[in-house]
């Protein structure tokens, strides 16, 4: 009999909506993958990007079965080999290395591809396989981290609010961030609080999708987003409207904070961030006049070097105005830090503590390393300084494995290249980073060729290794219970068995959420305003600006077809991104004789990229912009962006400063 059947499932990409699935399956193929409608937040929409989920797992180049280099490092020249053979081989090198060099030498370097609790960045993956070979930790920095220490400095957490009640809200800031792009279910809620009224100020220096459907777009001059949020607190103190019950109850710090306030009237920031000291003002008083007033502050403002201050003192704000008083007002950065589950990664199975190596250290971490085993990652084509990446990865005594879909960069430098399972292939469990549920994806269909999931191939690992220690063989259920039984109270109620059928459940927060109306998780249970020397922070380019022979800020966000890398060789998601595209002022573009279409190099002292001018007003003079995710080797001249982004650390987190390198556009 041939059944229809409609699997539950969860989009595993590294999108803070984490959108609940239904994919249709007959006679054991996948042939359909919607929305699910019933899931309250992601309401049955996917994206453009994951609407074409169903044909990628299904691509020509997909990675089927393992492969051993034939060719030199780089060239992507493999040939074909059996598990058996890659198994033995792999764990030949892994003994070796550590009866060698120790099993710090080994670099376990995964990756935000995947955000599952099981197969992905969030949970285990692996680790407990590591902890055994006493490899190196690794510290995913490479989004978040600066933005998460800003947050946690100011408010001891940086969840925030439930984006549900941005629809109660009637003044929305939307800052540093894209919203149709980079997780466009928020706007449905923020359509529902126009409709009552609600005014929607966009904050960037690219006129973006989201700032022309703004009610009103601030050009800021990147990196200055800690010296706007003052001079809006400067504002709000000139109005005498700040929440003085609220600052005494659950504030510390503030008689400080207000001396920092003082010195950042709207003039000064006007000439900081280049917005007319007028609009400085007028926002600045609807801030003053306006509850609940939301702000939505996501990564993009927090790739600089001031990042994590800015994150800072943007928190700061609600805590000014009392604005977590009430549901609708307040700030959402991420809700991760209001999932609680338990990821048990066994550190016990250490023989000693070991170093952490930083994800966005590649270039200048990796000579002290051995063994790379690249999974759900891309460095090649994500992390930053590439050039200086390919040159240690084609290190001849290194020992690479990537595990993978596709031939990706990074793949091409792979020793061995081990097949992955896509997201319909395998179980995992997920909870969003925009939104307050968690969901179960379960898997559809069986994997394709030989390609295994992340914790089947640690498992297999592990047997053929000859390990016993029986955590290392937990099977995916079962480690999905281990991370359902923490007791927390945002559990309760929450199974395995409520999550397999009903696909997704909200975490047992009341609602409407107030999180922090009674105070916050910080020690004294205030919010802990910002010091002076993190409340604004200059960036890199700020501070080399003048000086040096590259006069333009390049900031290089998110592009609407791609999802980082995923994607980037999907030849209809291509086609729609167009060749790699560099947004340039019409009065840069003058002064250097550059017209609509013009192919140049976008360059430094780190190297180049290619890409093709786009005369625009979306960005000031000063400002040119790119995209991320175009695949370095499909792109003109081999090279994407992250050639001229610098491996530095910003103020907090040790977060990565990807908007936030100096440049000079020349004509090819
Ligand atoms: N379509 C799509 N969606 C994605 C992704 C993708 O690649 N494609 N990536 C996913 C991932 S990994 C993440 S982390 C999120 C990121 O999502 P976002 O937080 O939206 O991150 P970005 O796109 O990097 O930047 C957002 C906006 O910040 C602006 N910006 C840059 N510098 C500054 C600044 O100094 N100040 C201010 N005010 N604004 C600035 C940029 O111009 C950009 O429009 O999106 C996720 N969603
Ligand atoms: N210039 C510039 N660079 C950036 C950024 C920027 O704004 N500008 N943003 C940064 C940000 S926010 C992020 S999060 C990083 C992301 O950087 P990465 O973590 O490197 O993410 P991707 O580039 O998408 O690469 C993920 C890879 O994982 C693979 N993958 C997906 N799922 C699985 C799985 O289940 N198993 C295995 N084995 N593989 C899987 C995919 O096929 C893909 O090739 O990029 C950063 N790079
Ligand atoms: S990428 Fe984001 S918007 Fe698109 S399907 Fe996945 S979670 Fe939903
Ligand atoms: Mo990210």
């Amino acid at each position: 009999m041939s059944g229809e059947l409609r699997v539950l499932g969860a989009c595993p990409l590294d999108c803070p909506d984490t959108c609940s699935w239904v994919v249709t399956v007959e006679d054991g193929a996948a042939v359909k993958l919607r929305g699910n409608p019933d899931q309250p937040y992601t309401r049955g929409a996917l994206c453009v990007k994951v609407n074409r989920y169903l044909e990628h797992t299904r691509a020509d180049d997909r990675i089927l079965h393992p492969m051993r280099r034939v060719g030199p490092k780089g060239s992507g020249q493999f040939e074909r080999i059996t598990w058996e053979e890659a198994l033995d081989e792999i764990s030949v090198r892994l003994r070796g290395i550590v009866e060698e060099h120790g099993g710090e030498a080994i670099w376990p370097y995964l990756g935000t591809g995947s955000l599952g609790y099981l197969q992905g960045c969030e949970g285990v993956a692996g680790r407990r396989f590591w902890n055994m070979l006493g490899a190196s930790k690794h510290w995913l920095n490479i989004c978040s981290a600066a933005g998460n220490s800003g947050l946690r400095r100011t408010n001891g957490t940086a969840g925030g609010m439930d984006p549900e009640n941005f629809a109660l809200s009637k003044l929305i800031l939307l800052w540093g961030t894209n919203t149709l792009t980079t997780g466009h279910h928020l706007w449905k809620f923020i359509q529902d609080a126009r409709a009552d009224g609600a005014h929607v100020v966009a904050i960037d220096p690219i006129r973006t999708r989201t700032a022309d459907q703004a009610d009103e777009h601030l050009a800021i001059r990147p990196g200055t987003d800690g010296a706007l949020a003052l001079g809006l607190l400067n504002v709000v103190l000139a109005e005498n409207a700040q929440d003085e019950e609220y600052l005494a109850e659950h504030t510390e710090g503030w008689a400080e904070f207000r001396e920092e306030i003082l010195r950042y009237p709207v003039e000064r920031v006007a000439e900081i961030t280049g917005i007319p000291a007028e609009a400085v003002h007028r926002l600045g008083m609807r801030l003053a006049h306006t509850r609940p007033t939301a702000l939505r502050a996501t990564h993009g403002l927090q790739r600089h070097a001031g990042g994590g201050a800015a994150l800072r003192t943007i928190a700061a704000i609600p805590g000014v105005t009392g604005d977590w008083r009430h549901p609708g007002g307040g700030l959402a950065f991420s809700t991760s830090d209001h999932v609680h589950l338990d990821i048990d990664r066994r550190d016990d199975l250490l023989a000693k503590p070991v170093r952490t190596l930083v994800m966005t250290k590649l270039a200048s971490q990796l000579e002290s390393v051995k063994c790379l085993w690249v999974y759900a990652a891309n460095p090649a084509g994500s992390s930053p300084d590439a050039n200086a990446i390919r040159r240690g990865l084609a290190r001849e005594d290194l020992f690479t494995v990537v595990m993978e879909h596709f031939p990706t960069d990074t793949v091409d430098y792979a020793d061995i290249v081990l097949p992955a399972t896509m997201q319909t292939e395998h179980h995992d469990l997920h909870a969003g980073y925009g939104h307050m549920y968690l969901l179960w994806n379960e898997q559809a269909v069986p994997p394709p060729g030989e390609c295994l999931s992340t914790t089947e191939t640690f498992r297999r690992l592990a047997a053929h290794m000859g390990m016993t220690e029986p955590s290392l063989f937990d099977s995916d259920l079962e480690l999905a219970e281990q991370l359902l039984s923490s007791g927390h109270p945002s559990l309760e109620g929450i199974t395995l068995d409520r999550l397999r059928k009903e696909g997704w459940m909200r975490m047992s927060y009341p609602r409407p959420f107030t999180p922090f109306a009674e105070g916050f998780p910080t020690p004294s249970g205030r919010l802990r305003f910002p010091p002076p020397d993190q409340a604004y922070v200059p960036s890199h380019t700020a501070a080399a600006a003048g000086g040096s022979p590259y006069p333009l800020t390049l900031i290089t966000p998110a592009s609407h077809t791609f999802l980082n890398t995923t994607f980037g060789n999907n030849p209809e998601l291509r086609r729609r991104a167009k060749d790699p595209v560099v947004l340039v002022n019409p009065a840069d573009a003058a002064a250097r004789g550059l017209a609509d279409g013009r192919r140049v190099r976008v360059h430094n002292d780190g190297g180049e990229f290619l890409a093709d001018v786009e005369v625009s007003d979306r960005v000031a003079a000063g400002v040119v912009a790119s995209r991320k995710g175009h695949w370095p080797k499909l792109s003109p001249g081999g090279a994407g962006p992250n050639a001229v982004v610098a491996e530095r650390d910003g103020d907090m987190g040790r977060g990565p400063a990807f908007h936030d390198n100096l440049v000079e556009i020349t004509p090819v």
